[in-house]
């Protein structure tokens, strides 16, 4: 039989982790290739081209740190990256680190078998032959795996209907269309606005209320570029030691909300209005711990909500009533002011919810709208929908899916028992999307590839994590959510989102402390880890 080319890695996905991931590989001298289903690099960036599209972490903020060169000679042009400007910063790396003769587009993973006796992975792909590799690195992203409800009648619609991450590459033409969103989550706050100014008519379908804070977007100051750029590595170093990941350029306040008094607290949350963005969180260090505390927060922004919105109805039914932060808090442009304009309507589902959809539109309990256009802003099978639609098998053929029946269960996010040698970039149980998406994918990318070195150098073939090391991880991710006021939402965090998921908290609060452990593990000599 012909022997077939062994690889040493198999990295699945050509986002933000899989270029790393394979940068990485080849700087340690291994044989490496990605696997991607767009026709492009990019991932998330590549698919979420929908109006408005655009990072919620500033963009001096949300950039790769491992190249010195690289940080220095790109430009940001805005405070927060639009998705064309990120999906070109990921075409430079791409061809900065000649990374593309290693990448096949176009071919979606669709199986991966673990065989005991050779210790080797089997990837089946489609199209293709299958790739045959010591190690397979999952880099298929959180929020890849798109959530469209089953709405009865949707294949009568005679629009036409979208998903917002899975918006066609050379747009969509909304002008003098009637446009319906459905879902008021990040990526609708990011298009409402932008879809209203387009449309002839914007229909909202709103199940959950949700809370904004302002972007205050704009072309970043030259000087302010260059001051970042002068101590970059500061700047990197300050984010890990955030709790998020990011915003380690704005003071952190310690002390609770009610340590101060009411003049004292607005203060604070004005300054942070006026700054913009997600640190409005970071108010103070009780936010996501205390309901009392949280509450502070809520009615703050609550009241900007109705300095906003002319139509005290419209403002109501725009109020959301659950824990601000618990589902992640949007940052938007000109959100509640879009429910100004005379050519958009809000339809508040928990009063007409829908009844299905029709040829001609969106029916409601209370009546027809119609549409020409559909776009579900439904968001995705967060975490582990990416990874449980690819048939993936470990030991003994055990599929990752029964492995993970209950809930996904992982050691440190990076492993789970029985699907040795195969690792999860920003996987469950790890920060993942409660941290600044690329700190989490490089501490990732640098801890496995720091793990293979030192497998090779120990003279190891094999590693797993073992299964008590795993309990015992899964019970500290529960234990640390549930100190935090997240687990209070119906949210895609829990897997709320998608009918018939494992209501499991999936990501770890806390990038720091997760960090340190991670750091700790390696250094006891790989605790919880089986190498052979
Ligand atoms: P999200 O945040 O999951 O938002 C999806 C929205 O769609 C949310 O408002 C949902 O309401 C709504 N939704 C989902 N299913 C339905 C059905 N069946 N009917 C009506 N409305 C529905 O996804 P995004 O893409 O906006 O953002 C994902 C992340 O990307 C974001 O958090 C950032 O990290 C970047 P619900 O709240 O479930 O009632």
């Amino acid at each position: 039989m012909a022997a077939e080319q062994e690889l040493d890695v198999v990295i699945v996905g050509a986002g933000f982790a899989g270029l790393y991931m394979l940068h990485r590989c080849r700087q340690q001298g291994l044989s490496a290739v990605v696997l991607e289903a767009g026709d492009d690099v990019g991932g998330t960036w590549y698919w979420n081209r929908y109006p408005g599209a655009r990072c919620d972490v500033e963009s001096l903020e949300y950039s790769y740190g491992f190249d010195e060169d690289l940080q220095q000679e790109w430009e940001w042009t805005e405070r927060y990256a639009g998705q064309p400007e990120i999906l070109r910063y990921l075409q430079h790396v791409a061809e900065r680190f000649d990374l593309r003769q290693d990448i096949t587009f176009g071919t979606r993973v669709t199986a991966a078998a673990f065989d005991d006796a050779t210790t080797t992975w089997r990837v089946a792909r489609d199209p293709g032959a299958d790739l045959v590799a010591r190690f397979v690195v999952m880099a298929t992203g959180c929020l890849s795996s798109a959530n469209v409800p089953e709405l009865p009648g949707a294949d009568t619609f005679e629009g036409a209907t979208y998903h917002t991450g899975r918006w066609p590459k050379e747009g969509v033409d909304l002008a003098g269309r009637r446009v319906g969103v459905i879902g008021t989550g990040s990526s609708a706050v990011q298009a409402i606005p932008v879809i209203a100014q387009e449309a002839a008519h914007l229909t909202v379908f709103q199940r959950t209320p949700t809370y904004t804070v302002p972007a205050w977007n704009h072309p970043l100051d030259p000087a302010e570029q260059a001051a970042v750029k002068a101590d970059y590595a500061g700047l990197r170093a300050a984010n890990r030691a955030m709790f998020s990941a990011f915003g380690g350029r704005i003071p952190r306040r310690e002390g609770s909300a009610l340590e101060v008094d009411e003049a004292e607290r607005q203060a604070e949350y004005e300054r942070r209005w006026a700054l913009g963005g997600l640190p409005f969180l970071a108010a103070f260090n009780d936010l996501l711990l205390d309901p009392e505390a949280n509450e502070t927060a809520r009615r703050f922004v609550l009241a900007k909500l109705r300095e906003v919105v002319h139509d005290p109805a419209v403002a109501e039914r725009l109020t959301p009533d659950h824990v601000i932060g618990c589902k992640r808090l949007c940052v938007d442009s000109g959100y509640w002011a879009t429910f100004n304009r005379a050519n958009v309507t809000l339809v508040d589902l928990r009063e007409t919810p829908i009844d299905r959809i029709t040829p001609g539109g969106v029916l409601t309990t209370e009546r027809e709208h119609p549409l020409d256009v559909l776009v579900f802003a439904t968001g995705f099978d967060a975490m582990t929908g990416a990874l449980s639609r690819i048939d993936i098998r470990g030991v003994d053929g055990q599929p990752l899916t029964d492995a993970w029946s209950a809930g996904p269960r992982t050691y440190l996010g990076l492993m789970t028992h029985g699907f040795p040698n195969l690792f999860l970039v920003t996987g469950p149980g790890s920060p993942s999307v409660l941290a600044n998406m690329v700190e989490a994918i490089q501490q990732h990318v640098e801890w496995i590839g720091d793990c293979l070195d030192a497998l090779a150098a120990g003279g190891f073939e094999r590693i797993e994590p073992e299964l008590e090391a795993q309990d015992r991880w899964v019970e500290h991710v529960n234990e640390v959510a549930d100190v935090t006021l997240f687990p209070r939402c119906s949210s895609w965090y829990l897997g709320a989102n998608v009918p018939g998921k494992t209501r499991v908290f999936m990501p770890l609060p806390g990038f720091p402390s997760y960090v340190e452990t991670c750091q700790q593990v390696v250094a006891d000599g790989y605790r919880g880890f089986t190498r052979r």
